[in-house]
């Protein structure tokens, strides 16, 4: 017999199919038992009347992989679960059998949420991630990705696809892992900024999906060792705006595809879906800074960002006056942005920079570029970054490198804030940070 995927048994009332899947949870009620199978197309429940079916649910534990073969039953008045999409039919069995056992877990899986902590479900990662409710939040990532990538491709970029072991530190400052190259000094790559960059003079506009180490210092809510980000760049550029449209365009195409596509997990997760206007509102640090201190009374003139609190200031802002939950922040400070940023001609002490907040966390963040060589190597020399170690990517600006700028979102950010999840970490399928890599570092309680 042909397997059935549960979601396809709504339209086989009556027939006889057979299922494969994995057992979520058991009910024996002494003659009769059930119990729910997961496949990838979703959740359904199985009875059993006879007595050698009853015996085998009740052997059954979570986990089990099994094979079902029964008939389906549509559900009538109160045995309908108007809580589940498949809550119409059950499947009567005929034959149970286990086809790879599960140990006993380690804690229940069979509720709505696993009410865990995070460093437990961490180091039960394989596991945690088959709870349906978790798994869901990487299918909401699969499609903000897939999304990204219809963007992107809709502004006419070429996928490239770029290294992750470089001879210098892409974003400069401290957080770099250092590998062991041969012998010789290379690091894990900040982000795919320099090749991007050098893309650019040969595609004009290019896009990818990559992953990113930072050595971050300490543990927080917004930051992973390893992060995946989604980038853009794009060459021949006229103005500023131009680039601000751009990311404006990617970034709420982006969330409210993949928010209409997944409606039904959105609502589990108890979220609206979000505020996407048809102009997001766009202000300067400084212009944001006015507002977050005129609403709260806090002084920021002498801070050079944003910290999370006046992020969160800055959408609650927008929401009140924009119905948006996005905000764009431009020109930020040039000693704060790395050294391809291209500072303001009209004030250089700013840049041509910008964020992307959304409900109220830098989901993204970008620059036009400074494409003339002798500025960027002078750039360079002032931020103590040493042009030696950049040759390939200088050698791009030799050769005709046009007006140019882009950006990139933080894949698990955008995740994390869409779903209203409160870690990062959660929106990681394996995070990374400087207490974990697959398993604690230290203390390791599977140890
Ligand atoms: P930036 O360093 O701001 O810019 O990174 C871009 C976006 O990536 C995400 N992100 C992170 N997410 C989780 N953990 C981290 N440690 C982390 N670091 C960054 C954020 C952030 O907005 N090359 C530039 C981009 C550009 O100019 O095109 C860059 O990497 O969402």
């Amino acid at each position: 017999m042909q397997r059935t995927l549960a979601k396809d048994t709504l339209d086989k009332i009556g027939e006889e199919v057979l299922l494969r899947g994995w057992v979520l949870t058991v009910r024996s009620h002494g003659k009769i038992a059930f119990f729910d199978l997961r496949d990838r197309s979703g959740t359904l429940q199985i009875a059993a009347f006879d007595p050698k079916q009853v015996q085998n649910v009740n052997s059954l534990s979570q986990q089990d992989a099994v094979e079902v073969v029964g008939k389906v039953k549509k559900r009538e008045g109160k045995f309908v679960n108007p809580n589940t999409p498949l809550g119409t039919v059950e499947i009567e069995a005929s034959k149970v059998s286990i086809v790879a056992k599960a140990k006993e877990l380690p804690f229940d899986m069979g509720g709505k949420d696993l009410l865990l902590e995070l460093p437990t479900l961490f180091d039960h990662r394989s596991l945690a991630l088959k709870h349906p409710k978790i798994a869901k939040i990487f299918k909401v990532q699969a499609a903000l990705s897939s999304e990204f990538r219809k963007a992107a491709q809709e502004l006419d970029c070429v996928e490239i696809f770029v290294p992750t072991i470089a001879k210098g530190a892409t974003e400069g400052g401290a957080e770099v892992f250092k590998v062991d190259y041969y012998g010789s000094q290379a690091f894990l790559t900040q982000s795919p900024q320099l090749y991007k960059q050098i893309m650019v003079g040969v595609y004009e506009r290019v896009w990818t999906i990559a992953k990113a180490y930072r050595a971050e210092p300490s543990v927080t809510t917004r930051h992973l060792s390893e992060a995946t980000q989604m980038d853009i760049e794009i060459g021949f550029i006229e103005n500023f705006e131009e680039l601000l449209d751009a990311l404006e365009f990617v970034g709420t195409t982006m969330i409210k595809n993949a928010s209409e596509k997944n409606k039904d997990i959105l609502s589990e997760f108890g979220i609206e879906a979000p505020l996407v206007p048809t102009k997001v509102p766009r202000l300067t640090l400084r212009e944001a800074q006015e507002i977050v201190s005129k609403r709260t009374g806090r002084d920021l003139s002498k801070e050079l960002d944003l910290n999370p609190e006046d992020e969160k200031e800055i959408w609650l802002w927008a929401k009140e006056e924009h119905k948006s939950d996005f905000v764009t922040i431009t020109h930020f400070p040039t000693k704060k942005r790395a050294f391809y940023t291209m500072p303001d001609p009209q004030d250089p002490q700013y840049s041509l920079s910008y964020d992307l907040l959304f409900k109220g966390l830098e989901i993204l963040s970008g620059s036009q570029r400074i494409h003339k060589l002798d500025e960027l190597t002078k750039r360079m020399k002032e931020k103590g970054v040493d042009p030696g170690s950049f040759g390939m990517y200088l050698a791009a600006f030799l050769y005709g490198m046009p007006p140019e700028g882009g950006f990139s979102f933080g894949l698990e950010r955008v995740t994390m804030k869409l779903l209203e999840l409160s870690n990062v970490r959660e929106a990681s399928l394996f995070p990374r940070d400087m207490e974990r890599v697959d398993e604690r570092l230290s203390g390791n309680q599977n140890k």
